[in-house]
């Protein structure tokens, strides 16, 4: 089956709000107020943030597929929350690199938005330039540079992403766990890793973490209105920074040691939002 949002001709707006009509349907919740997507290292947080109401296979939505990569779970899932409101758990996230199109990367993203929710919030595995941070340390994404030379905006779009990634929610995010160090995540096409020396590109123009997604979806995220929360855990240091070769197994273990850590980070900071 064709996916409709690779028919150009398709409105991906028009895609996102029968998502929206299908998850309302398919979870007996009408509206969600905050939504997550849950990248590498993250999955078991939406276990820690309330009450799951509902658990929908991705690929019965419109405009969603299944995943590419091992470690990633295609569902959606609806969350009650102590505070009695809802939040939309995306564990399906489709990459840049996977080459569907930048529509298909920021449809989750476009489908929140369509749900209700107001705030965003993206969570990542990367790579970290800054040798202080090790493998496991959770860090706040402060800004991004988009190295992937696309856009999920069409057409004359003018967006301004001045704070994209709120001050407001990092400082929640602070009150949680003043530890948080915060950093400028660089997307990449991937899904190779970088080269030593693109790594050290990333520093000099200003780069402390290096990953293949988030950017564009908190691009898409800001366009539809939602404030935004960028997350990401440092699994490995970027090539070079580190000496030994890295490994997607490396990546899921240290996504593993640090689950219960971070789940719990990130239960706290939804109960403050
Ligand atoms: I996990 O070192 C993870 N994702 N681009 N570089 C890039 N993506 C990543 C990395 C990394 N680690």
């Amino acid at each position: 089956m064709q996916n409709p949002l690779e028919n150009s001709s398709s409105n991906p707006f028009e895609i996102a709000a029968e998502a929206a009509a299908a998850i309302a349907r398919l979870t007996g919740v009408a509206n969600h107020d905050i939504a997550l997507t849950l990248g590498s290292g993250w999955a078991k947080a939406a276990d820690l943030i309330g009450e799951t109401v509902a658990t929908v296979p991705a690929t019965d939505i419109p405009g969603f597929s299944a995943p590419a990569v091992a470690g990633h779970v295609a569902s959606i899932r609806s969350i009650k929350l102590p505070n009695g409101k809802f939040a939309l758990v995306l564990g399906a996230r489709t990459h840049f690199y996977e080459g569907h199109g930048v529509r298909r990367v920021v449809h989750g993203v476009r489908t929140a938005a369509a749900t209700g929710a107001k705030t965003m919030i993206l969570t990542n595995g990367a790579g970290g330039i800054k040798e202080t941070w090790k493998p496991g340390t959770p860090v706040l994404i402060s800004d991004h540079i988009n190295l992937t030379a696309s856009s999920p905006l069409e057409g004359a779009t003018f967006v301004d992403l001045t704070d994209l990634y709120s001050s407001r929610l990092r400082a929640v995010a602070r009150e949680v766990d003043a530890t948080l160090d915060d950093g400028v995540y660089c997307q990449f096409r991937g899904p190779h890793y970088e080269t030593p020396a693109e790594v050290q590109m990333a520093k000099h123009i200003g780069g402390h973490i290096v990953g293949m997604s988030t950017a564009l979806e908190a691009i898409a995220a800001r366009e539809s209105g939602m404030e935004i929360l960028g997350l990401s855990l440092i699994t490995n240091l970027a090539a070079g920074i580190q000496k030994e070769p890295l490994s997607h197994a490396e990546v899921l273990q240290a996504g593993k040691d640090a689950e219960v850590r971070i789940s719990a980070l990130l239960a706290q900071i939804i109960a403050k939002i």
